[in-house]
């Protein structure tokens, strides 16, 4: 029988079995008492069960059958109402976080998943094989979308493949969505015409849920190149509303702000592994999972993990572009790439419009920078004959 895995580390005074055994029956068909309308063939057949303890490592497996997850209509809200629902507040339980989760192949399927992946992403706009580099515009909130475009062209003059907005820019009234989308994509046009290179530009389309499908076709009338979403803001639900829409053939960029809530306390909560999980599912292109190095927590270990998941072959589906970013600059390319590799999304935002030069030196720097790398040249020597990453390389060594 297929069923869905979930492997949770659990820390309370019960034994790991027992407490094992409250999550089944909370996320099952049970609660804290015995129940006279539980008809025995319900408990057997939606059950979930214990399938592994392991006492060092305080794990336990348990799986969930898939009649419990229904086919359809739930999708990923449902799941995460059995795997991660009332478990994380049992008072019985002292900590529990959620560490993995492994979906048989039929749950898989029911789900489209990533329109374009790294290799889609790479075609349209020509860069096969190298990282891609990137930019969110800074300050965060604030510009006209005149103003943001500006700094988005001068960014993209200097080299960088893709710009975004910043997660908590949306709809407001001093840059309003579309008008921001129709400027950003004359700043498109322009830099193609002029250098013949293709840039994309993520439009942040979060917004409540009975509206986001509209506002991003609206933004893709407008010329959007990409959307953006705050996955954990939104919801998952959102993300594949626009993924499986027929009429949104742009890649989708996931942000994750607000992840920590859930992924860093290492006893309690779930792991950016899950959270990657469900955003391939939900059809993400690409998705934010950390640096290692910059200015955002996320251990190596972690980043590399999720990274290689997103990377790897998952029943079929598109694979996902990782997005480094936070507290880049610069002098962080070497260390990203050699610890990330080459399919990867850099960004910088206070790295690049923080040049002492201003925005189109700093994307410079980036690129600079980049090339340095992919030429296996150190920084220093590279920068000697190149301004705009020597004064990179004195602002931020
Ligand atoms: C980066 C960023 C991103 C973080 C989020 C920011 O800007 O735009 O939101 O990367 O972290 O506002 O911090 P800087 P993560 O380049 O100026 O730091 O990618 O880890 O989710
Ligand atoms: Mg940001």
């Amino acid at each position: 029988m297929e069923e869905i895995l979930a492997k949770y580390r659990i820390e309370s005074s019960l034994s790991l079995a027992d407490a094992a055994e409250e999550i089944c029956k909370e996320e099952s068909v049970g609660t804290w008492t015995e129940l006279k309308t539980l008809e025995p063939e319900i408990q057997k057949r939606l059950s979930a069960n214990v399938i592994e303890l392991d006492e060092e490592s305080k794990t336990a497996t348990i799986a969930y059958s898939i009649d419990e997850y229904s086919h359809e209509p739930g999708g990923i809200p449902q799941l995460l109402s059995f795997v991660a629902g009332n478990l994380f507040g049992l008072s019985l339980l002292k900590h529990v976080r959620l560490v993995d989760i492994e979906l048989p192949s039929t749950i898989v399927k029911l789900y489209q998943g990533p329109k374009f992946g790294i290799e889609g992403v790479r075609n349209l706009i020509g860069v096969k094989k190298r990282p891609l580099i990137g930019t969110i515009i800074k300050p965060k909130i604030g510009l006209s979308p005149k103003e943001q475009a500006e700094v988005f062209y001068k960014a993209a003059r200097g080299g960088i493949d893709f710009g975004k907005d910043d997660e908590n820019l949306v709809n407001q009234a001093f840059c309003p969505l579309l008008e921001r989308t129709r400027q950003i994509a004359e700043a498109i046009d322009k830099v193609k015409e002029e250098t013949g290179r293709k840039v994309y530009y993520a439009i942040n389309v979060t917004t409540r849920a009975d509206r986001i499908v509209e506002v991003a076709e609206d933004a893709l009338s407008n010329g959007a190149t990409c959307l953006m979403v705050d996955m954990l803001c939104a919801g998952y639900a959102a993300i594949r509303a626009l993924a499986e829409d027929g009429k949104i053939n742009v890649p989708l960029h996931i942000h994750r702000a607000g992840h920590a809530a859930f992924t860093e306390d290492p006893h309690h909560g779930i792991t950016m592994l899950v959270l990657a999980k469900l955003a391939r599912l939900a059809g993400g292109d690409q998705l934010h999972t950390g640096t290692v190095v910059g200015k955002m927590k996320g251990t190596k270990e972690e980043v590399i993990q999720t990274n290689d998941f997103l990377k790897n072959e998952w029943f079929g589906l598109k694979n996902v572009f990782p997005v480094a970013s936070g507290g880049v600059h610069p002098l962080l390319i070497p260390r990203i790439v050699g610890l990330l590799g080459r399919d990867i999304v850099i960004q910088a935002g206070g790295g690049v419009h923080g040049h002492p030069g201003g925005t189109e030196a700093g994307a410079k720097a980036l690129k600079q920078a980049l090339d340095a790398v992919l030429q296996t040249i150190p920084l220093e020597e590279y920068a000697e004959d190149h301004k705009e990453l020597r004064e990179a390389v004195e602002k931020w060594k």
